[in-house]
């Protein structure tokens, strides 16, 4: 799919661009999505039985092992186009800020240096009642216990019901007000409050770029909506912006 050139300019042009970036963009990795139909990894449960506290506290070892699963998944995915692309555009721009609902690490992995991560890390493990890390646990227990106090381990990820982390949410404020360009990549944001980030660059006199499979590709005004698959529309985009010209 071609790339406005007006959006090149609007880029070339960019002192600061800020970029939210959803499942979709995991998609190619082939980690599943949550809402897709078939792959949506919420098909086959409910919200409610897996990523709040009180489902952890009703069945810890469900969701325990819900999220080894994903770990696992994740563990062996490796950053697709749509990452690498993302990672050599906040080497293309003044400044940029990558703000990522994703928990994978994939956006880290694929050399993506300053990374707000809004919902938390799979990769890490937290006392559920000190909220400390935990390095080290049993990998045999489902979910193993706290070697400090004793309480479940929970993935440091931010469940529904949950705050965000307060300096993550602020700094992804900042950028979403700030910045000259806002994209949204592969989120169908229906989850608060990184929803709001897109209408927040809007209100400030951001261009913003909508790219998911679930918009119409169109433009207005200072919008513009791209239904394209984020491996292959971003490194065109990247290719578009670094030509000569
Ligand atoms: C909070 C971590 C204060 C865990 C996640 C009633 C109305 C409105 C809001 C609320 C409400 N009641 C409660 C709320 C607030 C609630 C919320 O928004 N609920 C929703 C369900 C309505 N939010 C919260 O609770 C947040 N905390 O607000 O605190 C508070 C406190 C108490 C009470 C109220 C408020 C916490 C939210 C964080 C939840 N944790 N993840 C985990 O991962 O297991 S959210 C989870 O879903 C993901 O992290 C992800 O961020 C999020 C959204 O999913 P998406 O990333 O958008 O993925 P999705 O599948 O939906 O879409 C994929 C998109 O990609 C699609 O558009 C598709 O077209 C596109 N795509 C697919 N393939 C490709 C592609 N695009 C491009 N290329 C491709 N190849």
């Amino acid at each position: 799919m071609a790339i406005p050139p007006e959006l090149i300019s609007a880029l070339r042009n960019a002192e600061r661009v800020a970029v939210l970036t959803g499942a979709g963009v995991s998609a190619e990795s082939g980690i599943p999505t949550f809402r897709d139909a078939q792959t949506g990894l919420w098909a086959q449960y409910n919200l409610e039985d897996l990523a709040t506290p009180e489902a952890f506290a009703r069945n810890p070892k469900l969701v325990w092992e819900w999220y080894a699963w994903r770990r696992n998944l994740v563990a062996q995915a490796q950053p697709n186009p749509a990452h690498l692309a993302l990672a050599a555009l906040e080497r293309s721009v003044p400044q940029f800020t990558l703000i990522t609902q994703n928990i994978d690490s994939l956006h880290q992995r694929a050399g993506s240096r300053d990374v707000i991560e809004l919902h938390g890390n799979l990769a890490r493990v937290i006392c559920a009642t000190e909220r400390t890390v935990v390095e080290a646990w049993d990998a045999t227990a489902s979910p193993p216990t706290c070697p400090r106090c004793g309480a479940y381990l929970r993935p440091d990820v931010v469940w529904f019901g949950e705050m965000l982390p307060e300096a993550a949410l602020h700094a992804a404020y900042e950028a979403a007000t700030g910045c000259d360009v806002f994209f949204s990549i592969g989120t169908s944001g229906q989850v608060a409050p990184a929803a709001a980030l897109p209408r927040i660059a809007l209100r400030n006199g951001a261009t913003v770029v909508v790219l998911n499979l679930d918009v119409t590709t169109s433009t207005a005004d200072r919008c513009f909506f791209m239904n394209a698959r984020a491996g292959e529309w971003l490194p065109e985009l990247v290719s578009g912006l670094t030509a000569e010209g």
